[in-house]
């Protein structure tokens, strides 16, 4: 058989994971599949690579046990836990799971009682009334499956976060505007800032539950309500997205932000803490085990405070070590948006940008900022009109004139350089010289062997005028896998040469990875957090790159655009080569 990548090895890892819980089996065996699939999809290196060299066990997650599961998925596409549980269990019972309202429960009672193990079949039972005639199914119960079926023929797939933030973020706002609210805010997957979300989720604290229905059901925002109870709503967005609001009393609040929160694997790994404290946390408060006392829980602090934690930022919250860090009160503190002081990747009208260099001026200034590079695509692009010398000479002049009005921010004299296929890029090293930053791309050969572009991206870092590689792998989520290239090296390389690694904030980019960031800031690079913005509205993508960079555990020092003007310039390798 072909050789399994790794988006396909973790989701063999996840089918396990889905199957072993439905068949009721113990927490941390499946759990520790969902974390090492995880893991495994974003790992920069192929895994078959890590088989052959004896290094699985590099990737967070993956020790001996599952090493040699992944070794034998490569070698035949299944494992002995996988072959065992499909034994008893028909694998298609994981696409059941993916229906919006079926979990593992809910997927074995249809499977026991109707023999349903497929979308197709379960269509078939909710048409035909045997759905209905289970015990426990009432004609909602029904309903929302049959929407869910249709959900899941529709979209199928997971959202990029900037298309369900804003929503969220709308919803929740109208919803604390409801009288007998005291908190709305978006939880799950969105508060932890994932780059994809399955679905949305918000939590709200209020004294007048059956009130905050009837406002539901008002709200513009609000196409259809799916499900409604005390506790629970399941709404449809305009726009087709669904929701689920939680509804909890403002004494139990910081149990069910943290609850919902999540993720998964960190509430199980705080759980464990708490058990050991003799206490118990769960969406519905926390409390003594001995004799049951309800002890505070407001606040997501009381919680964690409980349990002897500060409170860590929700991006971090993946069980990769925050627990440890917030007992021992080493948490990071993580970049913010209001730290950075430019954006270092902009495209303009002179290329295949929409705006010209007086907006996007403009737009830096209404976001507070000191610096803006404009980097238009060099001259090998010819495609979007990459810029030869002469085009080059009359941005610069445009670039003085502006800087000369004193208005600010400073604009700089930037470029996007095209990496070939011997690792070298566009314009002679005088031409190269006159700029005041470089970003160098891979913008051809997807699909090479992972040797191939990994040596032109390590040449490119040998060029003392790169000063940053931009959107290293090249990704576009759900449209475009990541180029294959050997992170480490990257990494040590940027070290060693003091090259920047850019975080694209393109929120369809996201552009490196949290586990790539964290890699860099833990060996000592800096990475440099950019909106690639090609109109200058898009310049407000930043604050997507920035709590991607907190995903990877980035602090303000360790995100070059987080300097002040000078001092960013003297951190380029330019300006540092003697
Ligand atoms: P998503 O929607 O796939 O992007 O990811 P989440 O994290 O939003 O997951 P979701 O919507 O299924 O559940 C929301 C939160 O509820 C999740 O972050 C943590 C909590 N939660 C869900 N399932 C479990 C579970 O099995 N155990 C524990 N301890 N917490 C869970
Ligand atoms: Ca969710
Ligand atoms: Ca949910
Ligand atoms: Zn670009």
């Amino acid at each position: 058989m072909a050789e399994l990548d790794n988006a396909a090895v973790a989701r063999i890892l996840e089918q396990t994971a889905d199957l072993l819980e439905i068949a009721g089996a113990d927490k941390y065996r499946y759990l520790a599949y969902r974390t090492a699939a995880r893991n495994v999809r974003s790992w920069p290196e192929d895994v078959s690579t890590l088989v052959s060299e004896g290094r699985l066990t590099e990737i967070p997650g993956v020790g001996a046990k599952l090493a040699a599961a992944i070794s034998s998925i490569l070698g035949r596409g299944s494992f002995p836990e996988l072959d065992e549980v499909s034994a008893v269990l028909p694998p298609s019972l994981v696409t059941l799971m993916q229906i919006p309202g079926v979990g593992p429960k809910t997927a074995r009672v249809l499977y026991d009682s109707l023999g349903v193990s497929t979308v197709d079949e379960l269509e078939q039972a909710l048409g035909d009334g045997r759905v209905a005639a289970l015990p426990g199914f009432g004609a909602a119960t029904v309903q929302s499956l049959k929407e869910g079926v249709e959900r899941y023929r529709r979209l199928g797939e997971r959202m990029l976060l900037a298309d369900a933030l804003p929503l969220a973020e709308k919803l929740a706002s109208e919803i604390a505007a409801v009288p007998g609210v005291v908190h709305a805010e978006p939880a799950g997957s969105i508060r932890r800032r994932k780059e994809t979300v399955g679905d949305v989720d918000i939590l709200v604290a209020s004294t007048d539950p059956f009130g905050l229905a009837r406002a539901l059901r008002q709200m513009p925002i609000v196409a259809d309500v799916l499900a409604s109870g005390e506790a629970f709503h399941r709404l449809q967005t305009a726009g087709g997205i669904e929701v689920d609001v939680r509804v909890v009393a403002p004494e139990t609040w910081g149990a069910a932000l943290q609850h919902f929160t999540g993720s998964a694997a960190h509430n199980v790994a705080l759980r464990e803490r708490a058990k050991k404290m003799g206490l118990k946390v769960s969406e519905y408060g926390l409390a003594r085990r001995s004799d049951g006392t309800a002890l505070p829980c407001r606040s997501e602090d009381d919680v964690y405070r409980a349990l002897g934690l500060a409170t860590p930022p929700p991006e971090i919250r993946e069980d990769a070590g925050e627990i440890e860090a917030a007992e021992s009160g080493r948490l990071p503190r993580l970049v913010e948006v209001g730290d950075i002081r430019g954006d270092l990747h902009v495209h303009s009208v002179a290329t295949d940008g929409r705006s010209t260099l007086a907006q996007i001026r403009d737009r830096a200034r209404d976001l507070g900022y000191e610096y803006v590079a404009i980097t238009d695509h060099a001259e090998r692009l010819r495609m979007v009109g990459g810029l030869d010398l002469p085009a080059l000479e009359r941005q610069w002049e445009e670039i003085d004139r502006l800087n000369a009005d004193g208005q600010g921010p400073r604009l700089l004299k930037g470029i996007e350089l095209n990496i070939d296929d011997a690792g070298q890029v566009d314009y002679p090293p005088e031409v190269l010289a006159r700029f005041d930053v470089c970003i160098a791309s891979l913008h051809t050969g997807w699909g090479q062997p992972r040797e191939v572009a990994t040596a032109r991206v390590l040449a490119a870092m040998e060029n003392p005028h790169v000063d940053v590689i931009g959107h290293l792998t090249g990704r576009i989520l759900r449209r475009r896998e990541p180029i294959s290239l050997d992170l480490e090296a990257v990494v040590a390389k940027a070290v060693e040469t003091g090259t920047v690694l850019e975080l694209d904030a393109y929120p369809d980019r996201l552009d490196i990875s949290d586990v790539v960031v964290r890699m860099a800031v833990e060996a000592g690079a800096l990475i440099s957090v950019d909106t690639d913005a090609h109109e200058a509205g898009q310049m407000a993508f930043m604050r997507y790159g920035v709590w991607q960079a907190r995903r990877g555990w980035a602090r303000r020092e360790d995100v070059l655009n987080a300097r002040p003007l000078e001092e960013m310039l003297r951190l380029l390798k330019r300006n540092r080569r003697v």
